[in-house]
């Protein structure tokens, strides 16, 4: 009869230790460890989506303003070397003057009142690929003393009034797609006075 020893010697204990580690350490993730590292990185992912949406719509948003601003450029363009008075009826009229078309204007307040869409160029020729947009002119006089006189809707000076100045004001606005309600892109104004 053989009898055999419940006292383990230090070897098989350093060896049974190294197996306890050794399991410890392939154990797999509990369902708590699992559930928290689903939400931490579910929430980067999220967080990283809402920053790059954010960055594309301000980009897109910062586009349309630089849009926005050309097209505005190209009204003041078309308008630099307009006469305060039209050539031929010496300001008898505000408006354009019978026959007139867009190549014909020739004098400021030819172009009040005016939409284009699409928008023109420098040269009043249509930029057909930016048919979105569209280019709100507005002629009013103001006073040469009160340069802020006449900004509300309701005018307050009217149009066949002379004052030896006038605001030109251009509104650009843009559509997202066709039926789209027009939002107010950028806007910009300047004083015309009668020199
Ligand atoms: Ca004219
Ligand atoms: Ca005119």
């Amino acid at each position: 009869m053989y009898w055999t020893s419940g006292v383990m010697s230090p070897g098989q204990t350093c060896i049974s230790d190294r197996l306890a580690k050794r399991a410890k350490a392939c154990r797999g993730f509990t369902l708590l460890e699992a559930s928290l590292t689903t939400i931490i990185v579910g929430t980067g992912v999220l967080s990283m989506i809402g920053l790059f949406t954010h960055c594309t719509t301000q980009n897109r948003h910062a586009a349309r303003i630089t849009t926005g601003m050309m097209l505005i450029h190209n009204i003041q363009e078309c308008m630099a070397n307009l006469s305060f008075f039209d050539p031929q009826t010496a300001g008898d009229h505000f408006g354009a003057e019978s026959g007139e078309s867009l190549q014909s204007y020739d004098d400021v307040d030819d172009f009040d009142g005016l939409n284009f869409s699409p928008p023109i160029d420098a040269l009043r020729e249509p930029c057909d690929e930016l048919d979105r947009y569209t280019q709100t002119i507005s002629v009013v006089p103001v006073y040469g003393n009160g340069l802020s006189s006449n900004t509300g809707t309701v005018l307050t000076i009217p149009k066949t009034a002379y004052t030896g100045a006038v605001r030109v004001r251009v509104v650009i606005t843009y559509r997202v797609s066709e039926a789209a309600i027009p939002e107010v892109v950028t806007q910009q104004s300047w004083i015309r006075v009668n020199n």
